[in-house]
């Protein structure tokens, strides 16, 4: 296929045909649609919680869980993971702690990043997820150096860096990409084409006949395929990752789908987006694309989705308040990781801080945070 033409595996729109990729049982395909459906109840709440001032910030991925789960499931347990702040579906499809998710929304006590990262800029050291980095493109360059170690190492890892239509932009996309493919390492590109970067289109971002066939011009295979048929990005993603292990080195996978929704609560797309554009693509909703094709083989009733659905939203629940209920770190951790041994000067400036909140009396009631 080139890299201008684009992979479907389920009929477009709105019909049951077409087969479940080799390998793919039903429990498989249930697992997938529980990930995406997972994935869309936690960004509302994400997004209700941000709306009632309770987490200061979030990103949803309305209209791209297809183009991440397809993705997800065709990684393997001790691959590397180098997300864009848009995929949290990924740790929910590897059942990752709901909790981890809202500790870091909150920035409390439980946080793993001690409640210094921006919301929504996770890490999960346990199933290899790299800390998540604010600059567009950054963890592009990252993934083709951590994939060119393990190919040094001998290991059967494969690196995966999630950026958007406007990720390759950036100058990590080039220098990545060509590190990548001069090595052969195994290093999979996932841009996922949501056709914004904020409120630019994906015309003003480049001029070439799509995101795919840059890796053209790299030397890399380059696929194109529909984002927002999971059964098509799983069947390129588990393609790519074939390759990398059998030492064929990295592919570009563009995953063509449309961001349905802001881009984060901060933004307003009706300042910029067509009503009409939205509407278009809402028919074309990977989530009620999945269901129907899963229904079409009778692996889908609306029975099962209300008792997971009822399932989903009380596990969120519980998250949601352990994470609110957890207190903020103390505030003279505000001092430590950066130097082995906290030098005189800061130490000086910690006693100094503590000091202060002492005499102000807030200490007791903030359980330790900063009054803001
Ligand atoms: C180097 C850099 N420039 C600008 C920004 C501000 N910014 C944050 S998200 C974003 C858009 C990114 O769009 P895209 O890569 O298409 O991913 P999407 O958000 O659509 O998933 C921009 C410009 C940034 N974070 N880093």
């Amino acid at each position: 296929m080139s890299p201008t033409e684009m992979l479907q595996v389920m009929d477009v729109p709105q019909k049951s045909k077409g087969k479940a990729p080799a390998g793919l049982k039903g429990d498989d395909l249930k697992k997938m649609f529980r990930a995406m459906f997972f994935t869309r109840l936690l960004d509302q709440r994400g997004m209700n919680l941000q709306r009632q001032g309770r987490i200061g910030f979030y990103v949803p991925s309305f209209g791209q869980e297809a183009s991440q789960i397809g993705a997800g499931y065709a990684m393997q347990d001790q691959d590397i993971l180098w997300p864009s702040y848009r995929v949290i579906s990924i740790a929910l499809l590897k059942n990752v702690d709901l909790k981890i998710i809202f500790n870091q929304a909150w920035g409390n006590k439980a946080d793993i990043c001690k409640g210094r990262q921006m919301p929504n800029h996770y890490a999960i050291p346990d199933i290899g997820w790299m800390s998540i980095s604010s600059p567009i493109g950054t963890q592009i360059s990252h993934a083709a150096g951590a994939a060119r170690a393990a190919q040094i190492r001998g290991e059967n890892r494969a690196s995966w860096a999630w950026f958007g239509d406007g990720g390759t932009s950036s100058n990590d996309f080039h220098a990545g990409m060509n590190f990548a493919a001069v090595w052969k390492a195994p290093c999979i590109f996932m841009c996922e084409n949501n056709h914004w970067a904020i409120s630019v289109p994906q015309e003003m971002q480049s001029a070439s006949s799509s995101f795919a066939a840059k890796a053209v011009a790299y030397g890399m295979p380059g696929i194109r395929v529909d984002g927002n048929d999971v059964l098509a990005v799983y069947e390129a993603c588990k393609e790519a990752r074939e390759r990398a292990e059998g030492g064929g080195g990295p592919t570009l996978i563009e995953t063509v789908t449309f961001r349905m929704g802001p881009h984060s609560s901060s933004d307003d797309p009706s300042k910029y987006q067509a009503q009409e554009l939205y509407d278009s693509w809402q028919k074309k909703d990977p989530i009620d694309r999945f269901r129907l094709w899963l229904k079409g083989k009778r692996l889908w009733t609306q029975k099962w989705e209300d008792e997971l659905k009822e399932e989903l939203m009380a596990e969120i629940a519980a998250a949601v308040e352990s994470a609110e209920s957890t207190p903020m770190p103390d505030v003279e951790t505000l001092f430590d990781d950066v130097y082995a041994e906290v030098p005189p000067m800061l130490q000086e400036q910690r006693e100094a801080l503590l000091d202060q909140i002492r005499r102000s009396g807030d200490i007791e009631d903030t359980g330790g945070a900063f009054p803001l």
